[in-house]
């Protein structure tokens, strides 16, 4: 069975609503070739049910395993790689790009104790920024167990996009895999060839339940993802206000505090001094007890809160958030 060269899924001639459609021969499927010549995006639905047993496969070797985390979207654990993953990690923080140049990287790998992982190396990398990968590909090197190096995480973490950087730099080849902002862009284990001694194994990223990238159009993803430095934007709350982000949510803020958002700056932000005008889905009562906490909105990005207050957030009654100590630091 032939794979598709962009994405790893099964190419197949019958059915031009299923993965892996070819027309005429070739090695890239239709949605492959559409992302890349037209930048037109085929959303696939997934779940993790076809992803799992990749995981398990890898979890059976013996084999280095990247773990690929996105510093501007992490996930709210990793309970589920772990608990199929038994291999080393080497731990790659990627699109350090869009957080604030100021925070420094020590804080940041400190952070990620919070996750439990047995990890035997760590890099920080930017593909957009071409930032450590000389230090990445020393350390794949030093720490490879056997040829195979196997490349996981969350979609969209950016797994895909390192591979293409490290193909460019570090190997002949000529080859590229698909990339986008969709989840779902990777459909299978794709092998991809640097040496004799040393394959990179580019996996499909697994999904977190209720992404906000899942639920809107393309317009709107591309207004989602940032492509640089995000600028946060800070107000202070001393009565009742309502802030609006865009056609996607809303948050009325009850209690004294300041919220900073970090999100993509292409977004629009208004305030209100009044409760919401509009609804957007459901509504959830927050309470936050912590000072210095993120409010986490799945596929979005963050807002940090940085006394205890109590909110309403509405948003699409798909989208989950999650609350974490600030990933910013103290103030
Ligand atoms: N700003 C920034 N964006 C990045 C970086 N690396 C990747 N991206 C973007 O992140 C998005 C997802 O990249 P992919 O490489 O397709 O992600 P993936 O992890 O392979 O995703 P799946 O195949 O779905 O598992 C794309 O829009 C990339 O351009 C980075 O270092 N900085
Ligand atoms: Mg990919």
């Amino acid at each position: 069975m032939m794979k598709c060269k962009g994405c790893g899924a099964i190419l197949q001639q019958e059915n031009p609503n299923k993965e892996g459609y070819i027309r005429n021969g070739g090695d890239l499927c239709e949605r492959c070739f559409r992302i890349r010549h037209y930048n037109e995006y085929k959303q696939v639905v997934k779940t993790n049910k076809d992803f799992i047993p990749i995981l398990e496969n890898i979890g059976k070797t013996k084999d280095l395993v990247i773990l690929v985390l996105d510093l501007f979207a992490l996930p709210q654990d990793l309970d589920l790689l772990k608990k199929y993953l038994h291999n080393s990690i080497l731990l790659v923080l990627t699109k350090r790009d869009l957080l604030p140049r100021s925070l420094y990287n020590q804080y940041l790998f400190q952070y990620m104790k919070k996750y439990h992982l047995k990890i035997i190396d760590q890099v920080m990398i930017s593909s957009v920024k071409n930032m450590n990968f000389d230090e990445l590909f020393t350390k794949i090197k030093k720490n490879q167990k056997s040829k195979n190096v196997y490349v996981v995480g969350y979609t969209n973490a950016g797994k895909s996009t390192m591979i293409n950087h490290l193909l460019r730099h570090y190997s002949d080849s000529k080859e590229e895999i698909t990339t986008s902002m969709l989840t779902s862009t990777t459909l299978n284990t794709i092998e991809v060839p640097f040496s004799d001694d040393l394959i990179l194994l580019d996996t499909p990223g697994l999904l977190e339940e209720g992404n906000l990238l899942d639920y809107v159009d393309g317009s709107m993803i591309k207004k989602i993802t940032p492509r640089k430095e995000i600028k946060p934007v800070t107000y202070q709350i001393k009565t009742t206000q309502t802030i609006q982000v865009d056609e996607l949510l809303s948050l009325e803020v009850l209690s004294p505090t300041n919220l900073t958002f970090y999100l993509s700056n292409q977004l629009i932000l208004k305030r209100f001094f009044t409760s919401p005008v509009k609804t957007f889905g459901t509504k959830h009562k927050i309470e936050i007890s912590s000072p210095n906490t993120d409010l986490v909105i799945l596929g979005l990005g963050f807002i940090r809160v940085l006394k205890p207050c109590v909110m309403y957030l509405d948003l699409p009654s798909q989208v989950h958030f999650y609350l974490r100590p600030s990933l910013i630091g103290k103030p």
